[in-house]
This record gives structure tokens, C-alpha cells and sequence, in this order.
């Protein structure tokens, strides 16, 4: 085998694309959830206090989160929306001090009043899962603080969202570029752009399999230019549906960490920027596997073991060429 076929095995553009303004690693980066709120499916409840969400963020970001992700509005399906003002007081004090602790902070909302002040209270990047569709501000407030932006696939609140496709990928594709390319004339630079497939969002759980298995269409939104990939499929109920027990029932929500672990490795080997995990450990973990795995793909030549002088670097697994 020659190690051009070899090499073939990691996608093209696994690891190529990256957002500015954020670190670069040499792996897919972890990013670990704390919601802020009563209701959330994954962990709804556990950290609407002010001072429980902040010890659990500074508990991800020391288990291996590079960046925390602060919300407080559930996506769950049936969710009512929260008040602006609430949601305000959810994550205000919360961002503010993990910042100052030096947490790396994303900001999940759907409302630029509340990303703009997130954005003064520390977070660094915008966490939108409806992708700029549910509040017309939100793209330009985006552009005007030059900030990281996470575009997610949306199609409504989550009480309307219609999962009916023909061909999930090309269309969540072509939303997704619709969503992008008004983000950019809003004045978003596009290399702050991150695209996110919205695993669970209008998506039954063979849509979401068929997303996961092309994630490299979806980072090209279907034309040329390419954007970093963040996937958010923890805990999420197609991991639940795939791990009925005997009698049919799903695998409980706490209970879908393993399985989210796998997802991130498999993910990341396909070249994912970022995973947006509540467990963080096991997928810090996963995530250097995969590195190990792509980086030892395209460094091992033939007949040479991957980190001979030949190859990479031992430890620089998987990085941008
Ligand atoms: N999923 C949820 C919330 N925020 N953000 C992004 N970018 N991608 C997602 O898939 C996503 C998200 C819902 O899950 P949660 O209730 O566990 O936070």
C-alpha cells in the first residue's frame, strides 16, 4: 500500500478549517455544557442555582472542557421560551465569573440582547441555535463585536419544528448555507463562522445518523468554501433510542454518556472542530484518541511506524497541514 492510499483514509478536510479568534489545538476541541435552567432534558434543574453552576463549570473547564457553554433557555421538544429578563439573570452572573476565572465561555442564545451581554460579561463566542433566524439582531450584533459565531440548523422553536426531509443532508446543507450566507451579509466575518447540524433539532434519529455519517457535506454547506464543524449530540434521544433495553424503552438520559463518548471519538476522526459534551472527561478523552488515531493515519508511511523521523512529530496528532 502506498502511503498516499493510506492517507486517504482521513477525510480532506479533516482539521483544515478553523474559527478566528479561538485557540488551535491540534485535535477537535471539547465543549462543556452547564444550562442554566429548570428544565433542560439533559440536565435540567441541576444547576439553576447561580453558585452550583459556577462550581460545575469551573469542574468541566478542570476536567478538560476548553470551553464552557453557558444557556439559559431550554431547546428541549415542548419547551415554552423564557423570558428575556430571566434568561438574563440565569447567565449573567454565571458567565461573569467564570470568566474571570479564566473559563473560556460561549454564550447558548437565541436573543442578541442576551448574547450582548454575555459578551460584556466575558463570553467570547455566540452559541446560537437557531442560527441567526430567531432574532434578525442577532447576526448584526455578532459582526459588530467580532466574535466567534456558532450557526446551528434551525427550523423553528421547538414546539413547531418539522422534521420532513428528502434528502436530509443536501437540505440541511442548503438551509444551513442560507443561514450562513445572511450572517455574512449582515457583516459576520465568514472566518468566524462555526456550523453546527442541529443533532435533535427537527431531526428524527435516522436523520441525525445520516448527518453524522457525511459530516464532511455539511462542513462544505454543499458549495467550496469549508467551516469548522461543532457537534452536539450529547445525551441526545436518538443515543437513547439506539440503546433500548429488552422491552423497548430508551436508554435513560443519564445513562447516554458512554455512548456520546463513542460519537465524539468517531466525530473527531471525521474531522469535527469542536464536540459539545455534559460529560467531559470521557470525551477530553476521546477526542486525543481520535487525534492519536488520524494524526498516526497520516504520518505512518509505508513500512513505517507512525512518529519515525519520517513522519509527524510524535504528539502532533491530526493538526491542519
Ligand atoms: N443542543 C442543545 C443546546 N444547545 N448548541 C449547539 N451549538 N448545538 C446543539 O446541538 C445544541 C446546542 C440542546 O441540548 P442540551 O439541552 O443538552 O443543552
Amino acid at each position: 500500500m502506498t502511503g498516499e492510499a493510506r492517507t486517504a483514509a482521513v477525510p480532506e478536510w479533516a482539521g483544515r478549517t478553523h474559527p478566528a479568534g479561538l485557540p488551535r489545538l491540534q485535535r477537535c476541541l471539547v465543549m462543556g455544557v452547564v444550562n442554566v435552567t429548570p428544565d433542560s432534558f439533559s440536565d435540567g434543574g441541576r444547576w439553576l442555582d447561580t453558585a452550583a453552576a459556577i462550581s460545575h463549570g469551573l469542574r468541566l473547564a478542570a476536567e478538560g472542557a476548553d470551553i464552557v457553554d453557558v444557556g439559559g433557555e431550554s431547546t428541549r421538544p415542548g419547551a415554552q421560551r423564557v423570558g428575556q429578563e430571566e434568561e438574563l439573570r440565569r447567565v449573567g452572573p454565571v458567565i461573569s465569573q467564570l470568566a474571570a476565572a479564566g473559563v473560556l465561555v460561549s454564550v447558548d442564545t437565541m436573543r442578541a440582547a442576551v448574547a450582548e451581554s454575555a459578551l460584556g460579561a466575558g463570553a467570547r463566542l455566540v452559541n446560537d441555535v437557531s442560527g441567526g433566524l430567531a432574532d434578525p439582531r442577532m447576526a448584526r450584533l455578532v459582526a459588530g463585536a467580532g466574535v466567534p459565531y456558532v450557526i446551528t440548523h434551525w427550523r423553528g422553536y421547538s414546539r413547531d419544528m418539522q422534521a420532513v426531509y428528502d434528502d436530509v443532508v443536501r437540505e440541511v446543507g442548503d438551509e444551513l448555507r442560507r443561514q450562513v450566507d445572511a450572517a455574512i451579509a449582515a457583516g459576520v466575518d465568514a472566518s468566524a463562522i462555526i456550523v453546527d447540524p442541529g443533532l435533535g433539532f427537527a431531526k428524527l434519529p435516522g436523520h441525525n445518523w445520516t448527518v453524522l455519517a457525511r459530516l464532511g457535506e455539511i462542513s462544505r454547506l454543499g458549495g467550496g468554501r469549508q467551516f469548522p464543524v461543532l457537534v452536539g449530540a450529547s445525551r441526545k434521544s436518538f443515543l437513547g433510542a439506539l440503546l433500548r433495553d429488552p422491552d423497548g424503552e430508551p436508554r435513560p438520559v443519564d445513562e447516554r454518556d458512554d455512548a456520546t463518548a463513542a460519537v465524539s471519538a468517531l466525530a473527531a476522526a471525521a474531522g469535527a472542530w469542536c464536540v459539545r459534551v455534559h460529560a467531559v472527561a470521557a470525551n477530553a478523552d476521546a477526542v486525543r484518541v481520535a487525534a492519536r488515531w488520524t494524526g498516526a493515519q497520516r504520518s505512518v508511511g509505508p513500512g513505517r511506524p507512525a512518529g519515525s523521523s519520517a513522519g509527524r512529530p510524535p504528539g502532533t496528532a491530526g493538526g491542519a497541514s
